[in-house]
């Protein structure tokens, strides 16, 4: 008997590795201390002992059955204490959804466009936001008292006189032409810098894609194929389109490019300030003295070139009739799209 009460204790004293949870409490319990248990077993045997044995088996017995209810008591407490300080998962609750972040709509926009010429045979270039006087206007054939020169159109590096925000993306075409030989198919996509009164409609900072296109007998009809393919695949394929005469410094002849409105099909809406028209791109054939800055012979080679602002067709494309909104970094506005 008393081997058996041996036995036991140290059944319990190697349960005590195991007790973890309130499930592992429950098992202790069923295992030893209910009045089917381990214990109370051994108790009922004490019928069978001689009188002598009963007081002190019955001693051991009282001893056993105390270790194991503190061994009880003290795990049940200790598992109380972590769970009322273990902070409370409720698995029912939905998850988080982490916000990711993406593309913004004007890069989007920018991206389209690129994807669209680069389809078109089209290369991109890339070049810097500060640049000198010569290539952003002399190079492009602006006369030397030409407006847009004005310290109110220009923003002009203080340090130096010759340096620029450049105010188009133009400076990087005749950097174009003077690291390549024609034939030259590129467009640049970047920011550009003006002088300008901020309102809903302009801003000092914005973006432009332009593209030129040099080789022999290029003509007029290859520009307007052109912006009619780029403008079919970004607006839709129903458009009728209208180039308007215009005039540029480093194009002649120059054009602007209507298309009809893709929100009202020309009907005359909103957009369109009922015109039925949407002004999309300036365009033309590049001026001889552009050429020539660029170190291509224009009597051996013609070019085209057009340049279209990336905020104006995101514009058209959301539907933000006022364009601070791209730049006010209101999520509520820029998570739509
Ligand atoms: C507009 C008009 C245009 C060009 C950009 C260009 C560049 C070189 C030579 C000739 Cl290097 N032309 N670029 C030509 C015509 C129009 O942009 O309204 N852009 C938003």
């Amino acid at each position: 008997m008393i081997e058996e009460i041996k036995k036991v204790e140290e059944e319990i004293r190697n349960y005590l590795h195991e007790l973890r949870t309130r499930e592992d409490l429950e098992k202790f319990r069923n295992t030893f201390l209910v009045k089917k248990g381990k214990i109370q077993q051994l108790f009922d045997r004490m019928r069978e002992l001689p009188k002598e044995e009963k007081p002190k088996i019955g001693r051991l017995l009282n001893d056993l059955r105390n270790l194991a209810e503190n061994l009880f008591n003290e795990h049940l407490d200790k598992i109380s204490h972590t769970e009322s300080t273990k902070p409370k998962l409720d698995l029912t609750l939905p998850g988080r959804i982490d916000y990711i972040g993406h593309r913004h709509p004007i890069y989007q926009t920018m991206d389209r466009m690129v994807e669209i010429f680069v389809s078109l045979g089209f290369k991109v270039a890339e070049g810097p936001d500060i640049e000198d006087e010569y290539h952003n206007f002399d190079a492009l054939n602006f006369p030397p008292d030409h407006p847009a020169r004005d310290m109110q159109d220009t923003f002009f590096i203080k340090s130096d006189k010759k340096l620029l925000l450049r105010t188009h993306t133009s400076p990087v075409q005749i950097r174009v032409m003077h690291a390549t030989k024609p034939p030259i198919r590129y467009i640049m996509p970047g920011r550009v810098y003006r002088n300008e009164a901020i309102s809903a409609r302009s801003l000092a900072e914005f973006h432009q894609i332009e593209g030129l296109y040099i080789n022999h007998n290029v003509t007029f009809a290859e520009l307007k194929g052109t912006m009619i393919e780029f403008s079919r695949r970004m607006f839709g394929e129903n458009l009728r389109f209208r180039f308007r005469p215009s005039f540029f410094p480093f194009t002649e002849p120059s054009a602007e490019l209507d298309i009809s409105c893709f929100l009202c099909g020309g009907e005359g809406c909103r957009v369109c300030k009922y015109t039925g028209w949407l002004e999309i791109a300036g365009c033309g054939m590049v001026h001889p003295n552009v050429l020539r800055a660029g170190g291509i012979d224009p009597e051996e080679y013609t070019g085209y070139a057009f340049g279209l602002g990336i905020e104006r067709v995101a514009m058209l494309l959301t539907g933000i009739d006022d364009i601070r909104m791209f730049y006010q970094n209101d999520l509520r506005v820029l998570a739509q799209f």
